[in-house]
């Protein structure tokens, strides 16, 4: 096959794949609502955040500009410009009008974007009325936009850089998103808060610059999921003064659990996968419990805390307790009604190993607050034995 040909069939191809996406948008963003429209910017927030994960990026600027054109910048290494052999376009080029290109071209990166939907940036160019991409890369400033996923100029060189990242601008096509065209400042803020704590270490500033009054925060935890946990309690009587943390790297499944007790008696136990809420749990929520429950029992019978006879059934030792459970994992199952419970058994044991030693260590570490918690886990036991008698 010769040059032009291959050009023009991988053309056909990504025409084909562009025209999918417009003609079913609800099968690649979950509806045309106002969820999928936030879900055109978290398509391309997650990239940025791949970036960062992959430790060459430590910045993200989310802006909604006038007119709900939302820009996403970060300070990574820019998505490579070089001519793609298959497609024969630049690799951004071809990222971006082609479905699931993403990954494609570095295969050892770790990708944690790709949750529910997952679709990648080309769905995002697809449904946008225009689109652009400014990559600063290799000492050169690059430029291209596209309309509707069609691009519009070949890829521009702008002149010199100093710095290097990639800055998306998009539009979202009114014909698509007709009944809501409007970002809710308060979901992606909230958001954008979220994947701060669920990421230690990025800085995420959010800015809504459509009035004059416009507002502009910025997040940042060092302490990761720990601070997130003490933002949950903070308005609680906290049971032990620092968060119990275990972070663990197995079978290429990165872990990490942060938790803390407060007097109160509901149970706050969130579960993450890549960054998203698992709401109807699954491997990672059942390695926690189980391995709660286990050690909380063995450390009270091996310290003489429980009278003869006593043990701690699983919801015993979750009174109280807040928690966040985050897995980071290179190809993740789900399943259930709305394919929000993790699947992949081997998350399991890799949660149980990683929260046994965490847990195991910090109790031995911190007897007082090892005790308080026991005394908090058996009150619920003893609680829950009476109402049992009482019918
Ligand atoms: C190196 C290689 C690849 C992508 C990137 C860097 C990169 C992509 C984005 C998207 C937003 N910001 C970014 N910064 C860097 C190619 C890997 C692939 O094919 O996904």
């Amino acid at each position: 096959m010769d040059q032009h040909q291959n050009y023009d069939s991988s053309n056909i191809q990504i025409l084909e794949g562009l025209e999918a996406v417009k003609k079913r948008p609800g099968m690649y963003i979950g509806s045309t609502g106002p969820r999928g429209l936030h879900h055109l910017v978290w398509e391309i927030v997650d990239n940025s955040v791949d970036e960062a994960l992959a430790g060459y990026a430590d910045r993200i600027d989310i802006v909604i500009q006038e007119d709900n054109i939302i820009e996403v910048s970060d300070n990574g290494r820019g998505i490579p410009v070089d001519n793609h052999p298959k497609t024969n376009l630049p690799a951004v080029e071809t990222i971006l009008t082609t479905l699931h290109a993403g990954g494609k071209f570095d295969n050892n990166s770790y990708k944690v974007s790709g949750g529910l939907h997952g679709v990648g940036a080309s769905v995002v160019n697809a449904l946008s009325e225009w689109f652009e991409v400014e990559i600063h890369r290799d000492g050169i400033e690059y430029y291209q936009r596209y309309e509707r996923g069609v691009t519009q100029c070949e890829l521009q060189e702008r002149g010199a850089t100093e710095k290097t990242g990639t800055r998306i601008t998009f539009k979202a096509d009114p014909l698509v998103f007709s009944e809501c065209n409007e970002y809710d400042f308060e979901i992606l803020r909230l958001r954008i808060q979220q994947m701060a704590f669920l990421n230690k270490g990025i800085t995420f500033v959010i800015t809504d610059k459509r009035s004059v009054d416009g507002q502009s925060q910025t997040y940042r935890y060092d302490g990761g999921i720990r601070e997130y946990v003490e933002y949950l309690n903070k308005n609680k009587d906290i049971l032990h003064e620092d968060v119990i943390y275990a972070e663990g790297e197995s079978e290429d499944i990165i872990v990490e659990i942060a938790m803390q007790y407060n007097n109160a008696f509901t149970q706050n136990v969130f579960p993450f996968t890549n960054n998203i809420h698992n709401l109807e749990g699954g491997t990672h929520e059942e390695g926690f419990k189980m391995t709660l429950t286990r050690i909380l029992n063995t450390y009270g019978k091996n310290n003489n805390l429980f009278k003869k006879d006593e043990s701690l059934v699983g919801d015993d030792t979750r009174e109280g307790l807040t928690a966040i459970i985050s897995v980071k994992h290179p190809d993740p199952q789900f399943e259930g009604q709305t394919k929000s419970k993790l699947g992949s058994t081997e998350v399991r044991r890799v949660v149980a190993q990683i929260l046994s030693e965490g847990l195991e260590r910090y109790l031995m570490e911190n007897p007082q607050s090892a005790k308080i918690i026991i005394e908090k886990a058996l009150l619920a036991s003893r609680a829950r034995l009476a109402a049992k008698k009482a019918r």
